[in-house]
């Protein structure tokens, strides 16, 4: 994002396995872009997006981290999958709902679908069904069985809510019957569900939060405002190309802002990828560049990483260029955000994956297969660590020589510009390269 051009889209998106600071990049790009609408594409409230600002820590899951700025829109796309118990909760919880006027901010799509309870009751039985080695270890928030019931094509939108309420409740009923003959031990109360979405129904037309967010966007481009669409998960999560089948259910790459806002891809300008300095992983799944040592102890300690929805300790290792390499072949991305470079200030060595070789062959690309990541054979570098405080830092210069050379790697590596370098979880701990 350089300067906002008339009505157009930045797309910020997680570049590896989730969790690497998009929360932040996206408060800082609001103030600085004047950005006028932040929009979710995809995911639902699996997602875990962490902002430190003014004083206080705030953590979203299906809001927009926009919602924080009294002048920004929010949008909530028809590629998101809602759970409007979590949607009315987390407002109350952030204290939204103290701002005057906050439903002015806030659309959801009337295309979006409806996560029920018995989606999260079928991700939990559908993961007890599995071995402990295939288990995906999802958030359990019931994401992969609503965009199963979307693909399988008897999912509730919201729109069926806010129609006639009968005919709701008669899909409802089919839809919870149709996955008890599947999982017999599904225990849901209809009528108590039932009457639960009749009162969210008539919150959400009281406060008018449901409309066509499509033609909200257009509208919005069309007078000249900023657009960021703020990706949830990361590029090696995404149901297509991460590292299938331990993925999330949704297109958490570039063309999930299309699919999941109804926006044309020649309206998207920048895109912006946020890459953390290290490796981290929530859930179970390949992971070459994976510490299973005291290093990857320390990283997980000082780096505090610890799963924002569920509270799962994440697994943590060294910075892979190589799955990098392809996030940015994918997204195309326009400018990186690098986070949490201070996390190694401490390390006396620092390794990045640059290659990968599988049965003593040189990959080009990651494997397809789930089954050939177990033999995989990671190359590194090493580089030196600069075993110095990066966290007070805000020029690029004043960087740690050793500090600047294991970014300029990384950026000659991937061929995209690091403009952003995150040296700490407040607002104002952030380098910005001209
Ligand atoms: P799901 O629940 O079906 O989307 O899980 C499938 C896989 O996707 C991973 N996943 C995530 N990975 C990183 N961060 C996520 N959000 C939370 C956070 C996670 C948390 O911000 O920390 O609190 O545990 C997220 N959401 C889904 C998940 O671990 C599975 O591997
Ligand atoms: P998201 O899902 O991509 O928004 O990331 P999460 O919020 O799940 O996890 C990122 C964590 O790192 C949060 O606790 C942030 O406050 C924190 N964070 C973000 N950027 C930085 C940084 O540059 N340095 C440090 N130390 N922490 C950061
Ligand atoms: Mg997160």
């Amino acid at each position: 994002m350089s300067e906002t051009k008339n009505g157009a889209v930045t797309v910020l998106l997680g570049a590896q396995w989730g969790d690497e600071g998009k929360g932040k990049i996206i408060d800082y790009l609001i103030e600085k872009y004047n950005v006028a609408v932040t929009a979710r594409c995809q995911g639902g409230n699996n997602a875990g997006h962490t902002v430190v600002a003014n004083g206080r820590k705030y953590d979203f899951h299906i809001l927009p981290s926009g919602i924080i700025s009294p002048t920004c829109y929010n949008v909530i796309g028809n590629g998101v999958v809602v759970n409007l118990d979590a949607f009315f909760s987390e407002l109350d919880h952030n204290g939204v709902t103290n701002d005057p006027g906050w439903e002015k901010r806030i659309k959801i799509s009337s295309e979006a679908h409806l996560v029920f309870s018995v989606h999260a009751q079928v991700d939990g039985r559908q993961e007890d069904t599995l071995a402990a080695k295939n288990k995906i270890g999802t958030t359990n928030r019931g994401i992969g069985p609503t965009y199963s019931s979307k693909c399988f094509r008897n999912g509730i939108r919201v729109a069926d809510l806010m129609g006639c309420f009968e005919e709701f409740s008669e899909r409802y009923r089919r839809l919870v019957e149709h996955y008890k003959k599947q999982f017999p031990s599904i225990d849901v109360d209809l009528e108590a569900e039932l009457a639960k979405f009749k009162a969210h129904r008539e919150k959400l037309k009281e406060l008018d939060l449901v409309g066509d967010t499509v033609g909200f966007i257009h509208k919005m481009r069309k007078e000249g405002k900023a657009i960021l669409v703020e990706g949830a998960n990361g590029a090696l999560l995404d149901i297509d190309f991460g590292t299938y089948p331990y993925v999330t259910s949704s297109n958490a790459t570039v063309g999930g802002a299309c699919t999941g806002l109804g926006i044309p891809p020649t309206a998207i300008h920048y895109i912006i990828g946020v890459v953390k300095a290290y490796q981290t992983r929530v859930g179970t799944g390949p992971f070459p560049t994976e510490l299973l040592n005291e290093e990857g102890e320390r990283l997980q300690q000082i780096g505090q990483e610890v799963g924002v929805t569920t509270g799962r300790k994440r697994r943590c290792g060294w910075l892979d260029l190589f799955l990098l390499k392809r996030s940015a072949q994918i997204n195309g991305y326009t400018a990186i955000a690098l986070t949490k470079l201070d996390i190694l200030d401490s390390f006396e060595r620092i390794n990045i994956a640059v290659g990968y070789k599988l049965d003593g062959e040189e990959l080009s690309a990651p494997p397809a297969q789930a089954a050939a990541w177990e033999r995989i054979e990671v190359e590194y570098k090493e580089f030196p660590g600069w075993m110095s405080e990066t966290s007070g830092i805000r020029e690029y210069d004043k960087l740690p020589e050793k500090c600047r050379k294991y970014v300029q790697f990384i950026q000659d590596f991937i061929e995209v510009p690091i403009k952003w370098i995150g040296v700490g979880a407040d607002r104002e701990s952030l380098i910005v390269r001209h």
